[in-house]
């Protein structure tokens, strides 16, 4: 379905990605005096590098590496054609000047815009908008300027028309500058990753600085939100805080500028089939088979990044609660954290890092036996290990304060070879989707964190299935093909002057014990020709004994 539609709406339009990290990472080895290149980390990286199994995109991004610079730097205002494991893209970078950048990437999109969104700002404290703060949005909008002139230099690169799809909080002024420039018709999208807060919380910046974002967002055709709260926050934004914007809650749009800008719901979602070729393949079984030592009776496991909105540290202290609660888990439970270090020049993502670790240290400290230690942190890089430990938890934690989707719940859902259970946050974009077979905590709630903990490792291995199967499901029916081919259906809606509908994702409920009974017994020959498949790909390791 979705390659069909890619032909048609690409056949005569060429596809411009841009986003400040780029899709691959390139670094300079001395030892070898060669570029090596490695994917982006990252969930927008994840998400979007999709695209390219459909289409040849051209990626505009940031050169954030001393390697990216360097290519950049032997082919200047050029694409560069790059092609590895069947991903195919034309890279574009924009080289900053380093001072600017850091400006930009460190001052004001992490941590001023990425704080806001994320409500995590102390508001009697912090922000605080100084000379300084003012002298940083600068750089972000020349660096935003520059993007806008890469891309203009690539929608003009030849006579097809363009789609321009701009991504997240880095890019916020990106399509204001770029409409004046484009001397051919162009679509252009932003999709916002990350939440949307409404406006009070919007009031923590200067009228100039927000009204600036929004009106570029409204040089759009479309804005594109995680969820459908999100969406309404926007709406709600312009029309209490941009002055002379029209807002139609019914139509969903804002007209401002004399343009009309669509907001839309596009949850986004993983490459299924590309996450279970990768979850077969030797490295990830042969991490999977370091990773059985480590586990327990019971397994837990959290993947994140290590950013306070993760909610890491409540996470443990639920964790504690469960431990002091039921002596009887002592010894046989193990939560293993998978932490990947994330803007450690900035010192609250230092500091948070330091918090993780006395917090585990303190619960280890508490009721370690010498022989078993209740936490292990595996801090570092690596998403094979990352995939190995989906496979094999009994209950997944993801309690994030606020998340704008959150790609672990669905990978989780989609790898996991246990059944296991989902414990997810309601501040989690995730929630919407999946809130109904998983286990949903308020993030701030430890104590209620603590006893859905217990209750996912109590469970039954029939509900545990029940409800595996019906994440499982939901996350191959709307994988990253879909949110893709939502997008581009409402770009074909809109060509032809008609009314795009955003993606319906029609939410399921999940089947009662006795439906999903016999939904079971009429589909087991399949299914046991699916799981026979499963046992096969894992290869000759024993199966779990829960
Ligand atoms: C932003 C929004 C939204 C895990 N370990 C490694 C690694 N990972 C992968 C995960 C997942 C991705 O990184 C993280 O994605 P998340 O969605 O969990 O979180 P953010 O990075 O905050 O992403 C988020 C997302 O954008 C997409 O729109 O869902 O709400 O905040 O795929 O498995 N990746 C690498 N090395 C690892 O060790 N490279």
């Amino acid at each position: 379905m979705l390659d069909s539609s890619v032909e048609e709406l690409l056949s005569d339009r060429r596809l411009i990605i841009a986003s400040n990290r780029g899709p691959v990472e390139h670094r300079w080895n001395e030892e070898t005096e060669t570029l090596e290149s490695k994917r982006g980390s990252g969930g927008v990286v994840t998400a979007v590098s999709a695209v390219s199994r459909f289409a040849s995109p051209t990626w505009v991004a940031s050169a954030m590496t001393d390697g990216d610079r360097r290519l950049a730097a032997e082919h200047p205002n050029e694409v560069i054609d790059w092609a590895q494991n069947g991903l195919r893209y034309r890279l574009r970078y924009v080289v900053s000047k380093p001072e600017e950048y850091k400006d930009y990437y460190g001052a004001i999109s992490n941590p001023l815009l990425w704080f806001l969104q994320h409500y995590m700002w102390d508001a009697p404290r912090t922000p605080n908008i100084t000379r300084e703060t003012r002298r940083a949005w600068r750089s972000y909008e020349s660096v935003n300027k520059a993007m806008a002139e890469a891309i203009a230099e690539e929608v003009d690169r030849d006579e097809q028309e363009a789609l321009v799809m701009l991504h997240d909080y880095h890019l916020y002024l990106t399509a204001g500058a770029l409409r004046p420039k484009l001397s051919r018709k162009a679509l252009i999208t932003h999709f916002i990753h990350i939440p949307w807060p409404g406006p009070g919380y919007w009031g923590l910046l200067p009228a100039d600085l927000r009204e600036s974002i929004f009106e570029s967002l409204c040089a759009c055709d479309v804005a594109g939100f995680q969820t459908a709260l999100y969406a309404r926050n926007f709406l709600n934004t312009c029309a209490e805080m941009l002055p002379g914007a029209e807002v139609d809650f019914q139509a969903g749009t804002v007209k401002a500028g004399g343009r009309t800008t669509h907001a839309r719901v596009y949850p986004i979602s993983i490459d299924v089939d590309g996450l279970l070729t990768l979850a077969e393949s030797v490295e990830v079984r042969e991490h999977r088979h370091r990773l059985r030592a480590r586990c327990g009776d019971y397994t837990i496991v959290r993947i994140d990044r290590v950013e306070p909105s993760k909610n890491i540290v409540r996470g443990f202290r639920a964790f504690e609660q469960l431990l002091e609660d039921f002596p009887e888990y002592r010894s046989r439970v193990k939560f293993l954290a998978f932490l990947v270090p994330s803007r450690l020049s900035v010192d609250e993502y230092k500091k948070y890092l330091e918090e993780i670790m006395v917090s585990a240290g303190w619960i280890n400290t508490r009721f370690s036996d010498g022989m078993w230690q209740p936490i292990e942190i595996f801090v570092g890089e690596n998403y094979p290990r990352a995939v190995a430990a989906m496979q094999l938890y009994d209950v997944l934690l993801v309690n994030p304060m606020i998340d704008g989707m959150n790609l672990v719940a669905k990978e989780g859902a989609t790898t996991n070879q246990t059944n296991g259970v989902l414990v997810l946050s309601e501040g989690a974009g995730a929630a919407e989707q999946l809130g109904e077979a998983a286990l949903v905590v308020s993030p701030a709630d430890i104590i209620g964190t603590s006893e859905a903990l217990h209750e996912a490792l109590e469970m039954s291995l029939e509900e545990r299935s029940r409800r595996a199967e019906f994440l499982r499901e939901s996350v191959a029916r709307e994988d990253i093909t879909m949110w893709l081919y939502h997008q581009l259906q409402d770009i074909k809606e809109l060509l032809i002057g008609a009314t795009p509908a955003g993606a319906d994702l029609k939410l399921r409920q999940m089947p009662t014990p006795a439906e999903s009974h016999s939904a079971v017994e009429a589909s087991s020959p399949m299914l046991a020709q699916s799981e026979a498949a499963k046992i096969a790909a894992a290869g000759p390791e024993t199966a779990s004994s829960k």
